[in-house]
């Protein structure tokens, strides 16, 4: 009878909406399945069988349990982008940062609460290049009773957007590891894991978004693509935006949308044309001299009660180099700071940091060229350790890290000036250590080493204020005097603009090991990443908790 009671209990859980459940319980299965995106049958890497992955549901203050079971013959680990973690880093995904993989034929429950946060994040794979296909949505509803500071939305709608290869994307990236050079770029892009109709394979349909006039849509738009910013529109339509990665912004209204990897926008868009069918369509944004996939992909917003043979409404997606387009999304992005939700933005600076973050080149005999292309912050190219550094921090295993990071390049230069000769770059598993409730300014400041490029950076662990940004090198006498500290946008990703830099800071009141890193996958890959070490507070409620008894094992 009991057992009976808590199933119908965990069942119900799965609709939010409807009652209101303080732990919620879902299973990961990781499974092969074969599919058929632009006309080719492949095996892909999924959660349940489902691409995207099923949607985790919660409420502000829910705990979370999801028990992830590997059955495939990867290494698996599951991050949960943006939750910020509180005491709980255990359960935080990325491989060998705060895990070990769940290797093939285990399984780990990961337990959370979410504490202060409400809005759209995603899940996805932190190990390889897996989360191409593993990856799905994570919806927090406010707590039960209190409104969303903006027009209750008639329906709620999830689009995800993905990037895809025809090819297995562990081949993709093994074969540029083994060459040294940058790997291919994808054949397409992806809405709710559709490339749409237009492309090059017509037995495809696309997504479909049915809609009644009159009634407004809150769009829950996230980027799970691996190396690519995107901008996001629909034909014939305005968005309101009104939150970016779980936090609330001043609404504006815009036809397009910046979204870059591990990014999350939430957006109202209002059935207001009566009738017809209109193209939504994701496109690359690129502006540095990189290869991109130039494909668009697209789905269809479709009113109701309109004819079959209506013709869509075609929308023309922005120049993929439209860094104006870009920037003036990103310069309307502001903290909606209301009493209720206000910008609690650190007015004082304990670390003051300045990060370079870039690409290199160093020796390599096998490679094609006889050199690698790397990642590096100040000038260190992260090497992955063999065990969890949480676990090393935890347990104070030596010679697994030093928290020597250098918190200022070594050798000054003009960074986005003339590219230096030599582009060499070392190697260490180093980290940046903070006591408990420090407060940061943290400066990220791209170079021009090979190329300068837009690079989105993603926090684990914290969400941090974008209190400035600029292009050219940081000036630290003038640039701090434009620093927005009373509404600035807070958010756990944020792109650094090519060949300039973005200033955020932060206050450090959760212990454990974040990581911080590139969110262009290939970018990951090849080091540009590093890690913060957070020490613990005063008592309990400032303490990291033991971990998990089925923490995987190395
Ligand atoms: C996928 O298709 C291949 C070839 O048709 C088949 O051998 C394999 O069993 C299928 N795998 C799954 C998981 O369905
Ligand atoms: C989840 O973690 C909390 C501590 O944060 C603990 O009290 C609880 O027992 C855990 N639940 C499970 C199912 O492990
Ligand atoms: C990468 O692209 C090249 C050139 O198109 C192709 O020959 C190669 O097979 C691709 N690699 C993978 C793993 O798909
Ligand atoms: C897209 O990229 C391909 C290959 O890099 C190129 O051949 C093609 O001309 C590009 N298309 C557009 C519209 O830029
Ligand atoms: C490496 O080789 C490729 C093709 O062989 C060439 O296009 C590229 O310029 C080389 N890159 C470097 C950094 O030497
Ligand atoms: C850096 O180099 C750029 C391009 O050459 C130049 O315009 C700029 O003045 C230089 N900045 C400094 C601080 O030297
Ligand atoms: C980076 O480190 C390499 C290897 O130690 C060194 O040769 C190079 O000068 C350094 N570059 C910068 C900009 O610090
Ligand atoms: C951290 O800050 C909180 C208030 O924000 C304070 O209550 C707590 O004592 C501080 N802890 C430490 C270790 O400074
Ligand atoms: C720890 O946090 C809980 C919940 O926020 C609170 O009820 C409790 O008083 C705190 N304990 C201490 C020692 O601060
Ligand atoms: C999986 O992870 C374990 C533990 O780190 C490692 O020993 C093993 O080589 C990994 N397996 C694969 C296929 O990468
Ligand atoms: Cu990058």
């Amino acid at each position: 009878m009991m057992a009976w009671i808590k199933v119908l209990v965990m069942v119900a859980c799965l609709f939010p909406a409807l009652v209101e459940c303080r732990v919620r319980h879902y299973k990961f299965n990781v499974v092969m399945r074969n599919t058929t995106r632009l006309c080719s049958t492949k095996p892909i890497v999924t959660v349940n069988g489902r691409f995207p992955g099923p949607t985790v549901y919660a409420r502000e203050d829910d705990t979370v349990l999801v028990k992830v079971v590997n059955h495939v013959k990867h290494n698996i680990s599951i991050h949960w982008h943006g939750i910020r973690q509180l005491r709980t880093g255990w359960a935080d995904g990325p491989a060998y940062i705060t895990q070990c993989p769940i290797q093939p034929g285990q399984s780990f429950v990961y337990n959370f609460t979410i504490t202060g946060q409400r809005g759209t994040l995603l899940w996805h794979a932190h190990i390889l290049w897996l989360r191409a296909t593993v990856y799905g949505a994570i919806v927090i509803l406010p707590k039960l009773g209190v409104p969303y500071p903006f027009p209750t939305p008639n329906r709620e709608v999830v689009v995800v957007l993905g990037e895809w290869w025809k090819s297995d994307v562990e081949a993709v990236i093994n074969e540029a590891t083994k060459s040294g050079l940058a790997p291919n770029v994808s054949d397409a892009h992806t809405i709710n894991g559709h490339p749409g109709p237009i492309s090059n394979c017509l037995s495809q349909g696309g997504f479909n978004l049915p809609v009644e006039p009159g009634k407004t849509y809150l769009l829950r738009i996230i980027n799970a693509a691996l190396n690519e910013e995107l901008f996001f529109k629909i034909a014939g339509h305005q968005l309101t935006v009104v939150e970016v990665d779980a936090t609330y912004v001043k609404p504006f209204k815009s036809d397009t949308i910046l979204i870059a990897p591990g990014q999350t926008t939430n957006a109202l868009l209002t059935a207001d044309l009566g009738t017809g069918r209109y193209m939504v369509a994701a496109s690359p944004f690129v502006d540095s001299p990189v290869p991109v996939d130039n494909m668009t992909a697209t789905a269809t917003l479709d009113y109701s009660g309109t004819l079959s043979t209506t013709t869509t409404r075609l929308t023309t997606p922005p120049p993929k180099n439209a860094t104006p387009v870009a920037t003036t999304f990103t310069n309307s992005l502001r903290s909606l700071n209301s009493n209720q939700f206000p910008a609690k933005v650190p007015l004082t600076v304990d670390h003051n940091l300045l990060f370079t973050i870039g690409l290199g080149v160093n020796p390599c005999s096998t490679c094609v060229n006889g050199s690698r292309l790397v990642g590096d912050i100040n000038n260190v190219t992260f090497v992955m350790p063999k065990i969890s550094l949480l676990q090393a921090h935890f347990f104070k295993i030596s010679n697994v890290f030093t928290d020597d990071f250098p918190g200022n390049p070594i050798i000054a230069y003009n960074y986005t000036g003339t590219q230096p000769t030599n582009l060499r770059t070392m190697k260490g598993t180093r980290l940046y250590r903070l006591a408990y409730n420090s407060t940061v300014q943290l400066v990220l400041q791209d170079t021009g080493m090979i190329a300068p490029e837009n690079h989105p950076i993603h926090l684990h662990g914290f969400n941090f204020f974008v209190v400035g940004r600029g292009l050219g090198n940081f000036n630290p006498k003038t640039d701090p005097m434009n620093f927005n500290l009373v509404d600035p946008v807070e958010r756990n990703t944020v792109g650094v603009p090519s060949g300039g830099w973005t200033a955020i800071r932060f206050k450090a009141d959760n212990p454990g090991v974040w990581f911080m890193h590139c969110h262009l996958e290939v970018h990951t890959t090849w080091g540009l990443k590093m890690a913060f070490v957070v020490d613990n507070g005063e008592g309990p409620n400032e303490t990291l908790l033991p971990p998990p008894r089925d923490l995987p094992k190395c």
